[in-house]
């Protein structure tokens, strides 16, 4: 178990957020015996990306049959698509099962991760309540999650805004919306989600929209309770429609990464969903992308067009020039008075900043490579240069079509087939050699190519500033899971002790 010395606490293993990632790698490194490990979580729970996004109608865009963990499926999801609330008290209840919550250490950040080569270490500061720790564990394993760092639009004047302004992902419940004039920047998979409840309860609401979004209808509805009993009573009955929602979801993957054209059906649900929800025919215009569907997130909803319809919302076009104290200016001069400002701008997607914290060999951070070349990894988990640092949803893992937790799940099995590989062998540290992470982003690179992504003719946060899609996972699932299946040993660097060939000299 770990213990202290130099005024650092040793641990074997230190993970980073306590999410559906952290949480995952916590539970099943201390299945497989690897239980000294600690948890680092800036956070005051777990949830992670489920306890931070409290806005007004979070809820998840895949199935609730396949948003939960393999290994504790839950038979008591109340609707189709779980609401935040109660995919974060799924979240607490797994943990609070796991046994493993004595580890996980809470409002505390990570201020930087150092690889000791002489030690064979990661040295970890952090920052709580109980001031800088330091810690020395033979693995990192990052969980932090892509969508954490909310993205503030850069935007002239923002900061001599008097007004409420806040992120959606860092919602503040003290402001009463109710009869105020707000304004909304944004329409992505957040601002769907948030802009019908706000408009029940505003006294009027700007939509500001830069690109329209491709949104079709949302298959809503409750569990009924002979649904639930049959759930929890009969064997294999909730396996059965997990099975069934990811093979449909699977099914769609063609049409993303190798025939877009078959978007054409996707296109035509979402031109029926605008006819549906919106009467004026020179706002329907105004929300029929002109690109390929699929090229951004697809989202799903029955609510947004009609709020956007409604009498108290105004969807803008113009571009915004400037903030003002009391206003948001668009670029036709046109200046809209409001009281609250909600930025539903998305988050730090290519250029993560908890890169810039971990450095590796050679005094090289993450970010610094990732600035010259984009991001990249082997088999999306492991770094050249970064020797024990394992990423859970790295550069190129995350999904346009199904659930990330099955992703999520792949990859905590190869860490800890890597952590048994390593003291099985007796290696303080492992490190996929340059060639083997050229040659995975090379294929990468290769299969993105023809991918809606990389040729539906839009701009999305999926492409860094090369052009190049370095957030997706290009195919099936199940291939990426085939992939992981075991540690390769053979494609990593490795290094035994260097105490143990000081003893052995
Ligand atoms: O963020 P986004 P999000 N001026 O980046 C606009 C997941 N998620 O928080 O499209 C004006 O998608 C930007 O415009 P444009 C899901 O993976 C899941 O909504 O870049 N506008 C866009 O409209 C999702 O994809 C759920 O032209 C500006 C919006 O802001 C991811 O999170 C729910 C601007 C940002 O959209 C992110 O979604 C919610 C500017 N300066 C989120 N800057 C589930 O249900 C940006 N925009 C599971």
């Amino acid at each position: 178990m770990s213990s202290r010395s130099a005024g650092r606490t040793q641990v074997d293993h230190l993970i980073v957020g306590a999410g559906f990632a952290g949480l995952a790698a916590a539970i099943k490194l201390d299945e497989a015996a690897e239980r000294d490990f600690v948890v680092i979580e800036k956070d005051s729970d777990v949830g992670g990306t489920w306890h931070i996004n409290t806005y007004p109608g979070a809820e998840c865009d895949v199935p609730s049959q396949l948003y939960s963990y393999s290994f504790a499926l839950n038979p008591d999801w109340s609707k189709v698509y779980s609401p935040q609330q109660e995919i974060w008290e799924y979240t607490r209840k797994v943990a609070e099962d796991s046994g493993t919550l004595d580890r996980f250490v809470f409002d505390t950040a990570v201020l930087d991760a150092t690889w000791d080569d002489e030690a064979q270490r990661w040295v970890v500061r952090t920052e709580g309540p109980a001031g800088v720790q330091e810690y020395a564990a033979r693995t990192l394993i990052a969980g932090a999650g892509g969508l954490s760092e909310p993205r503030l639009p850069e935007i002239e004047g923002i900061e001599t805004f008097q007004g409420e302004i806040f992120h959606s992902a860092r919602w503040n419940h003290d402001v009463d919306l109710t009869g105020k004039r707000v304004a909304v920047i944004g329409t992505g998979a957040s601002a769907v989600q948030l802009v019908p409840e706000l408009q029940k309860v505003v006294g009027h609401m700007d939509v500001y929209q830069r690109t329209p979004n491709w949104i079709i209808p949302r298959n809503e509805r409750s569990f009924t309770t002979l649904e639930k009993t049959v759930f929890k009573r009969v064997p294999g009955a909730q396996r059965a429609l997990r099975a069934l929602v990811y093979g449909t979801l699977e099914s769609r993957v063609p049409a993303f990464a190798k025939f877009p054209q078959a978007m054409r059906a996707v296109e035509m649900q979402g031109r029926k969903n605008i006819a549906r929800g919106i009467t004026d025919p020179e706002l329907r215009k105004l929300v029929t992308p002109t690109y390929r569907a699929g090229c951004k997130r697809i989202l799903i909803s029955n609510k947004w067009y009609p709020a956007l319809d409604a009498d108290n919302v105004d969807l803008v076009t113009d571009p915004i020039a400037k903030i003002t104290g009391n206003a948001i200016v668009t670029a036709d001069g046109v200046e809209r008075p409001i009281d609250v400002l909600v930025v539903a701008t998305g988050f730090y997607v290519t250029e993560p900043p908890i890169a810039r914290h971990i450095t590796g060999r050679d005094a090289v951070t993450l970010a610094d490579l990732w600035d010259e070349s984009g991001m990249a990894a082997y088999k999306g988990t492991t770094f050249h240069g970064f020797p024990n640092l394992f990423q859970i949803v790295g550069p190129n893992t995350a999904l346009g079509h199904s659930s990330m937790i099955f992703i999520i799940e792949s990859q905590v099995k190869y860490v800890v087939e890597a952590a048994k590989a390593m003291r099985r062998e007796g290696l303080a540290a492992v490190e996929p050699t340059q060639a083997a992470q050229d040659a995975w982003t090379a294929e990468i690179r290769r299969r993105m190519k023809p991918t809606v992504w990389q040729t539906g003719g839009c701009a999305s946060w999926y492409l860094d500033k090369f052009g190049n899609n370095t957030t997706l996972w290009p195919g099936q699932t199940f291939t990426f899971r085939q992939h992981l299946r075991t540690f390769d040993l053979d494609k990593y660097d490795v290094e035994v002790s260097h105490q143990r060939e000081a003893v052995n000299a």
